[in-house]
């Protein structure tokens, strides 16, 4: 788009910019049974997002229940309580413009089968429930999720 400046210039201005956004992510047991860390990491390297901070953990039910407090009712909660304690997971802040955004349009639909192709899940999953990878799905949400997992950097 283009815009007139103070001194009448015409410059051209992002839609929308919020460079320094953050995300919660979590690379989900199955990224890491299947040796797709890599993978996934690179996926979001390549896009140009930066990864501030990181750490693999072994997530209990009491965490998998706070994380996803607006899914513990629901009918599918027990088994995707019981798939995300399965093993491993890795824990990231993600960082970069509209980042929120980005990561969920990388990540794709939630049901792998139907994800489109070019995104993680639409790639690497056929699955709606083992679909590799959560990412924050609003600012407020990324608040909440980085607060739960990461609060020395809230
Ligand atoms: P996420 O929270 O993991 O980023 O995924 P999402 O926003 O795309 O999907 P959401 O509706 O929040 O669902 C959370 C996770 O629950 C599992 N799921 N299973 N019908 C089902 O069996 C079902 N629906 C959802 C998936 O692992 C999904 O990512
Ligand atoms: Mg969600």
């Amino acid at each position: 788009m283009l815009v007139v400046d103070d001194l009448g210039n015409k410059v051209c201005a992002m839609s929308s910019s919020n460079p320094s956004q953050r995300s919660f992510v979590l690379l989900k047991p199955d990224v890491v049974r299947r040796g797709l860390i890599g993978t996934v990491l690179s996926r979001y390297e390549a896009k140009g997002l930066s990864i501030v901070a990181m750490e693999m953990r072994q997530v209990d039910g009491e965490l998998a229940d706070q994380h996803y407090a607006e899914h513990v009712e629901r009918d599918f909660y027990p088994p995707l309580r019981k798939f995300v304690t399965s093993g491993p997971s890795i824990a990231m802040v993600v960082e970069g413009d509209e980042a929120i955004e980005v990561i969920r349009t990388i990540n794709g639909a939630t049901d792998g089968r139907k994800a489109a192709p070019g995104t993680i899940r639409g790639d690497l999953s056929l699955s709606n429930r083992e679909n590799l990878v959560h990412g924050s799905d609003s600012p407020e949400s990324a608040e909440r999720e980085i607060a739960l997992w990461f609060p020395e950097l809230s």
